[in-house]
């Protein structure tokens, strides 16, 4: 059966995420992990506040983390392929931080801490932002995206860039989760070749086994949600505008969101609080309702659940679209009875009566193609302080992509560009608007908010599986949390592209909470409440792990200064 219940050992698991419990918890740690004989869990259970406690305590530094993660991406990188650049200054910058605590300033909770972004999130550094195309290969930007600006205003150590479906997934119909021409193939970590999901892949991958504390996704339809899912992981689809975009490599300014990706529900509650926060950059952000964000750590709630209505819309566990996820839904159910025993009232078959009409019409398609068509240049390509294949346009990129030959064109064809680029318009047309206005009356008072305010909703619940695309539409939160792994006796199925396998044993799957705009407080307890009951990431164990741990830095350390 897949494993949703928890087995014993995960009770040790509850005890050791407390903060004061980090220096007398045994079962976290054995001789491998202890650091100057004291406890510390392995750097794949390792969570924001053990880590604080660490530097705090001077267990180990910020430098011996960048050290450790640093190893553990060379150990399973010929494998796994999920980090296409490692920072050449993460080790000066984790220095600078060390230098700080050790004089007394601490610029936040992630002070020191490395947080590995995906490859589409520009850094004004020596790192690359290429989607994982060739055609930003050496491209130069004036300044920091917002995002990484703040990452590094929180303390946090950029660590590296990770691999992704290129271009986010915009570009292909004939081509392979996680694979881009710089960063190769990406693959899962819990059955060998597993499809990562995508197109956030390699954040998914790294962040899962420990490679980083945790790691940034993008999503415009999926690509936090799906691979989180797939590589068991808290994966956080904030509304669109609570995170800045700009210097982000864009597909859709209505879709487009930058979130967090990490082990556990409360670590991603620190990411999204640094992330978080409106920009002068990226004008969606003036759509935030508040003047201070709220507190997403103190949302880790474990009576949150309690006096909620979660409804389910069952007609989006529509098997005919993926046979392969049955055995996800017995899953499900089990888990509604838990939300049921916290406190929460479901009411299910609060059914989305846009599901259809939107699958039939192609509105969602065309919404993504002008967007794609007006944003790309307007909000990336244009900024670019240096740009040594000059493209300026859709256009561009894609004769670039058929002229180069690592780019593996045509077998992995440009059809998403191709069909973009004979739409004939952007999004300002007045085609543009009608399908975008059918599009989020359908996927909104057809679906989300006219479900949430119809039945007297708090939020929603599905398998991750079929969470996506409602919210994408309408650029709605959601926030995944493990709940489960296929079973033993799974068929392994290849993917279309015929590189991975798509459903196998052991691949892990999430449920997902989603509600109002803005509404990533309340979803973040919900979340925090089912996950502290059910604990399931720690019952399912990926077939490859680095070995690599802070204690193996620190003692090497030791020893050098000794001789
Ligand atoms: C100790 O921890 C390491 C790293 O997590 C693990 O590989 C090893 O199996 C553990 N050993 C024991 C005896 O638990
Ligand atoms: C320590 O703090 C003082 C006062 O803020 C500052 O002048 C000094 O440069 C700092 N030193 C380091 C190593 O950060
Ligand atoms: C997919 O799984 C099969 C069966 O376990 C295995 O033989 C094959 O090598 C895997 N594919 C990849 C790309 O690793
Ligand atoms: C945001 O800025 C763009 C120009 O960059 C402008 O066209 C658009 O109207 C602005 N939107 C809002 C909501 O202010
Ligand atoms: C946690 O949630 C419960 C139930 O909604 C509420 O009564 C309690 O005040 C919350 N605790 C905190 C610390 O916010
Ligand atoms: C909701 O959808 C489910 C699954 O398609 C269906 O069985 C049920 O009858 C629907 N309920 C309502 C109230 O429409
Ligand atoms: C793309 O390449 C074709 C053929 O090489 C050429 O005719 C066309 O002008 C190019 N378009 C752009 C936008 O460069
Ligand atoms: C799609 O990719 C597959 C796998 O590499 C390849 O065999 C096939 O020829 C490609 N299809 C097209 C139409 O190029
Ligand atoms: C959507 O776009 C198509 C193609 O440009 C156009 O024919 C149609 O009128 C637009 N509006 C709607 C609501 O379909
Ligand atoms: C796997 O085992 C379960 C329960 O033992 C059974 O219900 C299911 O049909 C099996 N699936 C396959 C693909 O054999
Ligand atoms: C296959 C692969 O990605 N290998 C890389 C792993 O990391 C080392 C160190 O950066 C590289 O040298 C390999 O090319
Ligand atoms: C850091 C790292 O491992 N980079 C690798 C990413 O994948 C490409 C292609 O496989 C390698 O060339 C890089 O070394």
């Amino acid at each position: 059966m897949a494993s949703l219940f928890v087995r014993s050992s995960a009770t040790f698991f509850l005890t050791c995420v407390s903060l004061l419990s980090l220096v007398t918890c045994e079962p976290c740690s054995n001789r491998s992990t202890s650091i100057n004989g004291k406890p510390f869990p392995p750097l794949i259970e390792a969570t924001t506040e053990n880590l604080i406690v660490g530097l705090e305590l001077g267990l180990f530094t910020s430098v011996d983390l960048v050290k450790a993660y640093t190893a553990r991406i060379l150990e399973v990188n010929a494998t796994l392929h999920m980090v296409i650049e490692v920072n050449p200054d993460s080790l000066a910058i984790a220095a600078e931080l060390d230098a700080q605590r050790a004089n007394g300033t601490v610029l936040g909770p992630l002070h020191g801490i490395p947080i590995l972004i995906k490859n589409n999130i520009a850094t004004a550094d020596k790192m690359d932002n290429t989607a994982g195309s060739y055609a930003l290969a050496g491209a130069k930007v004036p300044r920091d995206s917002t995002i990484a600006a703040k990452l590094r205003k929180a303390g946090a150590v950029i660590l590296g860039k990770t691999n992704l479906s290129q271009w986010a997934n915009y570009r292909s119909f004939n081509t392979s989760n996680g694979w881009s021409a710089i960063g190769g193939q990406t693959q899962g970590a819990y059955y060998p070749g597993q499809d990562p999901s995508g197109s956030s892949s390699g954040s998914g991958v790294s962040s899962s086994l420990g490679l980083a504390l945790a790691a940034l996704g993008t999503e415009t339809d999926g690509s936090i949600l799906s691979p989180s899912d797939v590589n068991n992981l808290v994966g956080i689809k904030p509304t669109v505008g609570l995170t800045a975009r700009d210097l982000v490599v864009p597909i859709s300014e209505h879709q487009d969101t930058v979130g967090p990706m990490a082990r556990t529900v409360k670590d991603a509650a620190y990411l999204l609080a640094a992330i978080a926060g409106k920009s002068l950059y990226d004008n969606y952000t003036d759509a935030i309702p508040w003047d201070t964000i709220p507190d997403y750590v103190a949302a880790c709630n474990f009576s949150a659940l309690r006096g909620k209505r979660i409804g389910v819309p069952r007609n989006l566990i529509d098997l005919s679209s993926d046979p392969a996820a049955a055995p996800i839904v017995p899953v499900f159910n089990a888990a509604l009875d838990i939300l049921r025993a916290a406190g929460a009232t479901i009411v299910d078959n609060t059914n989305f009566t846009g599901y259809d009409a939107l699958n039939e019409g192609n509105y969602s398609n065309i919404v993504l193609e002008a967007d794609f068509i007006s944003d790309l240049p307007k909000e990336y390509l244009s900024k670019l302080s240096y740009n040594p294949n000059n493209v300026h346009s859709v256009a561009d990129v894609r004769n670039f992509t058929h002229d180069f030959a690592l780019e593996d064109w045509p077998e992995r064809d440009t059809l998403v560009w191709d069909g973009a680029l004979e739409l004939g318009y952007g999004n300002t047309s007045p085609e543009f608007w009608s399908n975008y206005t059918m599009n989020t009356f359908l996927a909104g008072e057809m679906g989300i908010t006219g479900a949430l305010k119809n039945y007297s909703l708090d939020a929603l619940v599905l398998p991750t599986e079929f969470s996506p695309n409602f919210p994408a539409l309408i650029g709605a939160p959601v926030v995944t949390v493990p709940l489960g792994a296929y079973p033993q006796n799974t068929t392994v199925l290849v993917n279309q592209f015929g590189n991975l396998n798509a459903t196998a044993p052991n691949v892990p799957f999430g449920i997902s909470f989603m509600g109002p705009h803005f509404s990533e407080e309340m979803l973040i307890g919900l979340a925090y409440a089912f996950e502290q009951r059910t604990m399931v990431r720690n019952t399912i164990i990926p077939y490859i792990q680095p070995t690599t741990e802070l204690a193996d830095v620190v003692h090497a350390r030791q020893q050098a200064k000794k001789t």
